[in-house]
């Protein structure tokens, strides 16, 4: 190394010397031993001009794969697997047991009579209701009813169990923070043997007392995440309809709500955001990117997205992964409604969130 140092005279070319390169590379043979790598080598892969995702844009049909979740039903039940999800993995991170880097997606199934057990951990999660209704999830002793279309919250170490009285088998979509939570490897878990939570408070109770516009006297409005545990579907697509009727229709992403936390008007939480738009029939939405990478689920309609050079043939419960920095543009070719989640909070609380309209 000595000699290496004893001959780098400051110099803004490059340094002249025969065989050059067989000596570097005796060099970074001689400093790998000392676990030290040359930053010379992968300036321009660590830090990239602009942002190189490793994902795949992606989409799922649920016609192709809603068959193959119920057969999981007949294979282990809800009480073995803790939570019976098949895990949507991208194509290009396989294994790896996410969707995008920093999120986790899975479609979970509950047969009629079944109880997924309570426990917690350091990962937040957000149910989104594809098919079935009547199953709930109980959130530190809150238990809401789901249906199609609504958005369920389960903040970090809050604990919940899921179950399903009605008679239909439910699926949901389940995104976590998880790949984020073990970047940190922040991961604690605890699991409670009894079946189920003590029920403190009815469905829609949080919604209420915290999301109608006035706030009970004494609540801490210092949660970094929303109290709310249920945004139900019947009562979002009202306001989407309100804002198309008012021509409020952004050229991107059409007439479009984001779930707020009501203390301050930020994010869910903060790790995930999420919105709900509503693209009016004939819609063509203006390209856009962003450094979140997104997954979209149609809620109901039916159109395309176009990404990278594919088009997306979406309807009803179809789910699509837009990657980091990619240009994307939606069309409907009827009313349809988008919900999509991504990371955004994280970014922006970090401060190195961009968007290009
Ligand atoms: O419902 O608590 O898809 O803990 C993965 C981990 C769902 C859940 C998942 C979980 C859950």
């Amino acid at each position: 190394m000595d000699a290496v140092t004893s001959k780098a005279k400051p110099s803004k070319g490059k340094i002249g010397n025969a065989n050059i390169e067989a000596k570097r590379e005796a060099y970074y043979a001689r400093i790998s031993k000392m676990d030290l790598a040359p930053l010379w080598k992968v300036l321009k892969d660590i830090i990239p001009a602009e942002p190189k995702t490793v994902c795949a844009p992606a989409i799922w049909h649920f016609k192709d794969v809603k068959a193959s979740i119920h057969e999981a039903g007949g294979l282990i039940t809800a009480e073995e697997a803790q939570r019976r999800v098949l895990v949507i993995e991208n194509p290009n991170l396989r294994g790896k047991s996410r969707v995008t880097q920093s999120l986790y997606a899975g479609y979970q199934l509950i047969m009629p009579g079944e109880v997924a057990p309570p426990h917690r951990h350091s990962a937040s999660a957000i149910r989104f209701i594809l098919d079935g209704g009547g199953a709930y999830t109980q959130v530190d002793g809150e238990k809401t009813i789901m249906n199609s279309g609504d958005f369920v919250t389960t903040p970090h170490w809050t604990m919940h169990d899921h179950g399903n009285a009605s008679k239909e088998p439910m699926i949901w979509l389940d995104v976590l923070d998880v790949p984020t939570v073990n970047f940190f490897e922040t991961s604690f878990y605890e699991h409670f043997e009894n079946e189920k939570q003590n029920t403190r408070r009815e469905d829609q109770d949080s919604l209420a007392r915290f999301g109608s516009g006035v706030l009970p006297d004494g609540t801490d409005t210092s949660l970094n995440r929303s109290p709310i545990i249920n945004y139900p579907y019947a009562k979002m697509k009202p306001v989407l309809d309100r804002l198309v009727k008012a021509g409020d229709v952004d050229p991107r992403h059409g007439a479009r709500v984001r779930y707020a936390n009501p203390f301050n008007g930020g994010w869910v939480m903060p790790t995930m955001g999420a919105n709900l738009a509503m693209l009016p029939k004939g819609f063509k939405g203006k390209e856009y990117r962003s450094t979140d990478s997104a997954i979209f689920v149609c809620q109901e309609g039916e159109g395309t997205t176009k990404v990278a050079g594919q088009t997306f043939e979406w309807g009803p419960k179809d789910l699509f992964i837009i990657p980091s920095w990619m240009k994307y543009s939606h069309q409907a070719k009827k009313d349809s409604v988008l919900f999509s989640i991504s990371d955004r909070p994280a970014q922006e609380l970090l401060g190195i969130w961009r968007e290009q309209a």
